[in-house]
């Protein structure tokens, strides 16, 4: 256990990377983490800003985020052809495009409704002008608060924006807040700035809610159109509520694009994904249907089915009973950091590693499988009842490719049935607001090498890797009010992956979120420097790979992190060696505080960590260890364990050092509370030299010559 986690070969790294980024990925494993992780503060300041005013989004004069927060609904009426005049009177949002694509301005009329006038959304289509002549809600009003520095007070709780001159930051605020730059950010540099709230009650929901299982999309075909194309710079996409568009929404290398669903019957969904009809019976609870593409994954009534594998459940070590194997997957557990797949070639297999295999026919035998053969696909659901009008299958493709954009916003939409519900590579200012993502192959947003993401109040389920995946490089993201659950815990264990998985990067921060039922890490912030991680909940992480963090960060170039892990609650990390947060690999510079972790295999532990903090936080109920250091090689010191809370409820030891001649010197210990069913079980010592030392508190004291204003059972 604890060998060095190596960062370089992890298979999940190069599996979506390509080229130049591969090699730049490669590059950063000999040392250096071309992080620049000076000047991260004003990064993450300026991630805060909205679009700007130039920004499509910004058009209707007000900021996306607000946008996302409110539940008005335009109500478009035609005023014009292309080419002809739309008479109104004042200023009015018009919008001009055709097919769902439209360029929305705020003009005052009349208008000429041409290219002249909004530039050509949809080139080659028929347009049309429209005039926003109503809304269903009222429109949001902002009440001052406070002057930037002063305290801005808010009925229950509200969206606070701070700034000036229509550039705002945005949090949802419980009772009150500080308004300054150390708070927000700073969305307007070197003006005057102040804060509002807003006259609806927020939807930060706090916390956010679980989702429930996902339905399939509306299946009528009078529902599914396709997805509209040749989208403009600048435009904004209206998806007719209700309706599923069908396709691979292509946005990428575009600019200032917003997306959103119009109407308030239903979220649009977006799926490169088809209905497939005509079930026949095949074989006992078995049936078939024609599907004119090779499906990658299938659902039935909303939930995923699993491609056919053997054996049924867990791994195996013996040679299959089928020798048709060729093009079927190899998945195997590589060690318990990775689980790892490769294509089948020939008709064996190596047993030498845990493994099973996929994609066959043959392996179809049992409920919830299904398979591909001969343009046919091949489904036992899970009730043994016919498919047909329930069944889903999605060929390898993306719902949104967004890769290399700037300002793009996915606002109130739905992603379903897709390669990556988003994938984001390399882009700047992406948005995913209020945006519900399903069943992906592999992530819900692939993010990698992004700047200044921001995914708030959205929901990802039922990934196969990860929720949110910026596994090289990502700067400036800022994640709030939202929740990742089942990430590569659906059917069989699938490829390594995490519930909110940053590879590498700064300056971004994770807020309030949940993640719930990760097969992997629940939360890595590997090689993250002075980013956040607040105020979430992060529960039953490292279902099926145990050398895992519930929480989880390293660095192994030693640099600094500046990483602070403050005010989470980590619970039922159960695996054999599950810790709930992880400080890996020389982690240092950490700030962990006011954390809660109970119901865990361990609490917490330091792998040759050094220079960290770790205060104010309850450990609680762990099966064999509230906090653990680890040393292989002389790394381990300096670390603080200050104010802390130790409910023993069993017979984990509060601590383990281990090992070393410098244990005494792995950490500071004072001011600590603890409470114990035995206090001569309190922990364990271990120089290397023999089977390590189990300590009474007063022993551990007497040993450390430290510790001393510290409790226990509430006496010192
Ligand atoms: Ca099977």
């Amino acid at each position: 256990m604890h060998q060095l986690k190596d960062f370089c070969t992890t298979p999940v790294l190069p599996r979506m990377l390509i080229g130049a980024a591969l090699m730049t990925a490669l590059a950063a494993c000999g040392g250096g983490d071309g992080q620049g992780g000076a000047g991260s503060q004003s990064q993450l300041a300026a991630s805060l800003q909205t679009n700007g005013a130039d920004g499509a989004a910004n058009q209707a004069g007000a900021s996306p985020i607000l946008a996302a927060s409110t539940t008005s609904v335009t109500t478009w009426t035609q005023c014009a052809t292309e080419n002809a005049t739309c008479n109104f009177s004042g200023s009015k949002q018009v919008r001009y495009g055709a097919n769902g694509i439209y360029v929305t301005k705020t003009l005052t009329g009349p208008v000429s409704c041409s290219n002249n006038t909004f530039g050509d959304p949809v080139p080659g289509a028929d347009k049309t002008c429209d005039v926003a002549t109503a809304t269903s809600a009222p429109a949001v009003t902002w009440t001052d608060c406070a002057k930037e520095y002063g305290t801005c007070s808010v009925p229950g709780t509200r969206q606070v924006r701070y700034g000036a001159n229509g550039k705002f930051a945005y949090k949802t605020v419980t009772t009150s807040v500080v308004c300054n730059n150390g708070v927000f950010g700073d969305p307007a540099v070197g003006t005057p700035k102040s804060c509002s709230y807003s006259s609806e009650t927020s939807s930060g929901t706090t916390p956010p809610s679980t989702p429930t299982n996902p339905t399939s999309p509306s299946q009528p075909a009078n529902n599914v159109l396709p997805v509209p194309t040749n989208i403009a710079n600048g435009s904004t996409v209206n998806l007719e509520c209700g309706k599923t568009y069908q396709g691979t929404l292509a946005l990428n290398g575009k600019s200032n694009v917003t997306v959103t669903t119009s109407g308030s019957c239903g979220k649009a969904t977006i799926t490169p994904g088809s209905p497939v009809t005509g079930w026949t019976k095949y074989s006992g609870n078995i049936y078939s249907a024609a599907v004119g593409f090779a499906p990658v994954q299938m659902a039935i009534s909303g939930a995923p089915a699993s491609l056919a594998h053997w054996p049924n459940s867990g791994w195996s070590s013996s040679t299959p009973p089928n020798s048709d194997l060729n093009g079927a997957n190899l998945v195997y557990l590589d060690n318990q950091s990775v689980i790892a797949s490769q294509a089948i070639s020939g008709s064996s297999v190596s047993t030498a590693k845990p493994f099973y295999v996929e994609g066959k026919l043959w392996m179809l035998d049992s409920a919830n499988e299904w398979a591909y053969a001969n343009g046919r696909v091949y489904v036992w659901a899970a009730d043994g009842q016919s498919p047909e009008g329930r069944a889903w299958a999605s060929p390898n493709a993306n719902a949104v490719n967004a890769d290399k954009s700037s300002g793009v916003t996915l606002n109130n939409i739905r992603l379903f049935a897709a390669t990556n519900g988003v994938s984001a590579d390399t882009s700047t200012g992406l948005k995913v607001l209020n945006t519900d993502i399903a069943n992906v192959e592999k992530d819900g947003i692939w993010a990698s090498g992004s700047q200044k993401l921001t995914v708030d109040a959205s929901t990802v389920t039922n990934a196969r890797s990860s929720g949110i995946d910026g596994w090289y490089s990502i700067t400036g993201a800022i994640v709030t009010n939202t929740t990742v659950s089942n990430t590569g815990a659906v059917n069989q264990s699938t490829p390594t992956g995490a519930g909110i998985f940053f590879g590498d990067g700064s300056g971004n921060r994770i807020e309030n979120v949940r993640v719930l039922n990760s097969s992997y890490h629940g939360i890595s912030v590997l090689h993250n420097s002075n980013t956040q991680v607040l105020n979430s909940v992060v529960d039953n992480a490292c279902s099926r790979l145990t050398d895992c963090g519930g929480i989880y960060t390293g660095a192994r170039d030693q640099k600094p992190l500046s990483l602070t892990i403050s005010g989470n609650t980590v619970t039922n990390v159960k695996g054999t060696e599950g810790i709930a947060i992880y400080l890996d690999d020389f982690a240092n510079g950490v700030t962990v505080t006011g954390n809660t972790m109970r119901s865990n295999t361990r609490a917490l532990v330091v792998h040759n960590g050094f220079n960290n903090v770790i205060n104010k936080n309850t450990f609680d109920s762990s099966a064999v260890t509230h906090l653990g250091f680890v040393q292989d090689s002389g790394n381990v010191r300096n670390n603080q364990v200050s104010g802390n809370t130790f409910k023993t409820t069993g017979t984990e030891w509060t601590y383990n050092l281990e090992t070393g001649s410098n244990l005494k010197t792995f950490a500071s210990f004072d001011g600590n509370i603890y409470t114990s069913v035995d206090p001569n079980n309190f922990g364990r010592t271990w120089d290397g030299k023999s089977n390590g030392v189990t300590t009474s508190f007063t022993a551990w004291k007497a040993w450390l010559g430290g510790d001393q204003s510290s409790t226990m059972n509430g006496r010192q």
